[in-house]
């Protein structure tokens, strides 16, 4: 790379590539890019600080537990965006219900944003990969009124932007406004995101499957297939394949991301819908999967084109290389 760019400067460059460009959202991306910057250094301090590690015996809307670290980051990024008045209303996973914006800058925002907090809490007390996922939306009801649920419930195809922040070995933004995926690596010494991976494409192929293959017993036939092709023998094609899950959806699809792969989360006769969410992990994943050149997929079809019908809900997730998820759509098919 011949010249250095800030994650600031793209987003001012590329303005112009924006549907509806007037720097709103920009100026939301830039909420964002600060919320990650404070996220990062209390996540850098998280097995230090007691009152941020652990939990703190709630739990969420998923009846999972909620860790400290995904209270204070849910409220970080509900404070940052509400501060920007580009948003009229959230919906994070960690939030039961919607949050209205009801001030005057809220009513008059234009973006609803759909964000994971921090995906894969039960990472943050072991010190391994976590990270922040998100999609941003026109809103479809009138601007001046407050928000409803309809702007929340769109098809994944109306994405106008969408992200992730890996918070690990070091910190990457990486994110697309549909045209293309660039990741920026931060920098805390001086506080800048710099573009880092400009215009990643996935690998066509790959060898590498990632799963949480303790589950195997309860998956369904079709899926327990495919999981064994991935270890049978083939030199032709690569396998045996090796297995990586970090447990991070994040984590397991930044490294996808970079060296090709399929990531899964199938549905199971424990998990009737599988466990990741729809709105606010697996849609903005999609969308960053195909920008990239892969595919994310429900094991029939794309991910994107899911009915949406509850903000909360769950869906069979599979995304990586094209040509693996094709792959694995035949053996689902059966
Ligand atoms: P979270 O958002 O509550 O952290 O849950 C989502 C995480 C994903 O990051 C990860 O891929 C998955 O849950 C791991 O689940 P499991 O432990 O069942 O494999
Ligand atoms: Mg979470």
């Amino acid at each position: 790379m011949d010249q250095i760019i800030t994650l600031g400067e793209f987003i001012i460059q590329k303005q112009g590539d924006f549907p509806y460009a007037k720097g709103e959202l920009s100026s939301l991306l830039s909420s964002i890019r600060l919320a990650a910057k404070v996220l990062n250094s209390q996540i850098g301090k998280a097995g230090l600080v007691d009152h941020i590690l652990g939990g703190i015996g709630t739990e969420n809307v998923q009846g999972e537990e909620q860790k400290k670290l995904d209270v204070y980051a849910n409220n970080l990024f509900i404070n940052s965006l509400k501060a920007r008045h580009e948003v009229c209303g959230i919906a994070s996973e960690e939030e039961d219900k919607l949050i209205i914006f009801e001030n005057e800058g809220g009513l008059n925002g234009k973006y609803v944003v759909l964000i994971d907090p921090i995906d894969g809490s039960s990472n943050i007390d072991v010190n391994v990969s976590i990270g922040t996922v998100f999609a941003i939306y026109r809103r479809v009801s009138p601007i001046g009124t407050p928000a409803v649920t309809e702007d929340f419930l769109q098809s994944g195809r109306n994405q106008v932007a969408a992200g992730y922040v890996i918070f690990g070995s070091s910190t990457m933004l990486v994110f697309t406004s549909g045209n293309g995926v660039n990741g920026f690596t931060y920098d805390p010494s001086v506080g800048v995101f710099y573009l880092s991976h400009p215009d990643m494409k996935i690998p066509e192929s790959g060898n590498i499957y990632s799963i949480n293959e303790g589950n195997y017993a309860h998956f369904y036939p079709n899926t327990k297939a495919y999981v064994d092709y991935c270890k049978s023998i083939d030199k032709s094609t690569g396998r045996p394949y090796s297995g990586r899950y970090i447990g991070s959806m994040i984590a397991d699809i930044h490294r996808t991301f970079l060296k090709g792969g399929i990531y899964m989360y199938p549905k199971s006769k424990v998990a009737a819908n599988g466990k990741l969410r729809l709105a606010y992990e697996c849609n903005p994943m999609a969308f960053l999967m195909e920008q990239a050149g892969g595919k994310a997929s429900d094991g029939h079809q794309d991910t994107m084109d899911i009915q949406i019908t509850d903000v909360h809900q769950r869906t069979p997730f599979f995304a990586g290389s094209k040509n693996m998820v094709d792959k694995l759509n035949e053996f689902l098919k059966g």
